[in-house]
């Protein structure tokens, strides 16, 4: 663990690779990916920003993520006891979630990465619960060209983490490089035979799939609260069921450049109808939410 004053020189990612901490900013700038940190997200298809985010501004994002769970709409897909799994549309739901879709640690490297200006074509939250289910194979991106018309397959999945991802709660997993196969043949979810929450997911067949992790094998993405996950939006992930009582909540914005503009067929909380370039906030935007006395420290292992 470390705070803002007492930084060492580096940290491993979740796969062990050192990042130097004066690679990117912290507070007060928005975060420059290094040339190494770019090369890494293009080669492996995701980059861990370990503790981006601090204990004060989780705390915020905690309870933007509080009053979504509270919903009762179609945005909302529930496990089959009952419990919420996914809330869609979160951004357009919190102002807290709306300030963290427009944050300079977001909107900074994904203009960078994607070269121009981008806008949110989804958010959601993942709370993965007690038993919360598993979130089989699938591309992000692939599921917006296939199912809401996006010109492109193509766009950069962000995950905000809410809770420290372990090797026991349920981490994202993911192909390291399987985004270079571009839209991976999948196949639809029947409605009504899988949970609500994988309805409109298109997941890779098995065979699809023994293929893929003979070539590109498969890695947990774990980290603190706090930690910002970049995926690149055709890499094929998923997580299986979390079997522990510790909850494993992510936020994701899922962004787009602005020429990628999918059409109006889902509702506007699975997929966007503001296509307006996104305009940093300022570094400090969440703060203004944050109780008294709340800790600015940033936790990374
Ligand atoms: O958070 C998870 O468990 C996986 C969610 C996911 O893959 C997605 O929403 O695209």
């Amino acid at each position: 663990m470390f705070t803002q004053t007492g930084l060492p020189a580096t940290i491993k990612d979740a796969t062990g690779i050192e990042i130097a901490i004066s690679q990117f900013s912290w507070k007060g700038f928005a975060v420059k990916l290094s040339d190494e940190q770019e090369r890494t997200y293009r080669e492996k298809g995701y980059l861990l920003l370990p503790g981006l985010f601090s204990r004060a501004e989780v705390a915020v994002l905690e309870d933007g993520m509080a009053q979504v769970l509270k919903r009762d709409g179609p945005e909302v897909a529930r496990e089959r006891d009952g419990t919420v799994h996914l809330v869609y549309g979160v951004h357009l739901f919190d102002d807290r979630l709306f300030a963290l879709s427009r944050h300079p640690r977001i909107v900074e490297p994904c203009r960078k990465l994607t070269g121009g200006e981008v806008f949110v074509h989804q958010s959601r939250v993942n709370a993965k619960q007690f038993h919360g289910a598993m979130v089989d194979w699938h591309q992000d991106f692939g599921i917006y060209h296939r199912v809401d018309g996006l010109p492109a397959s193509r766009g950069i999945v962000v995950a905000v983490f809410l809770d420290e991802v372990t090797a026991c709660n349920a981490p994202v997993m993911c192909l390291p490089g399987s985004h270079g196969e571009g839209v991976i043949e999948a196949a639809v979810n029947p409605d009504g035979e899988v949970d609500q929450a994988a309805r409109y997911r298109y997941d890779i067949s098995r065979d699809t799939m023994a293929r893929l992790v003979e070539r590109f094998g498969v890695e947990a993405v774990m980290g603190p609260a706090g930690s910002m996950l970049l995926m690149d939006g055709n890499l094929v992930h998923g997580s299986s069921v979390n079997m522990t009582p510790m909850r494993r909540a992510i936020l994701y914005i899922n962004i787009t450049d602005t020429h990628n503009r999918g059409a109006f067929d889902r509702p506007e909380y699975q997929a966007a109808r503001d296509f307006s370039p996104l305009e940093s906030l300022d570094d400090d935007c969440l703060m203004k939410w944050s109780a008294p006395g709340e800790s600015e420290e940033r936790v990374c292992e």
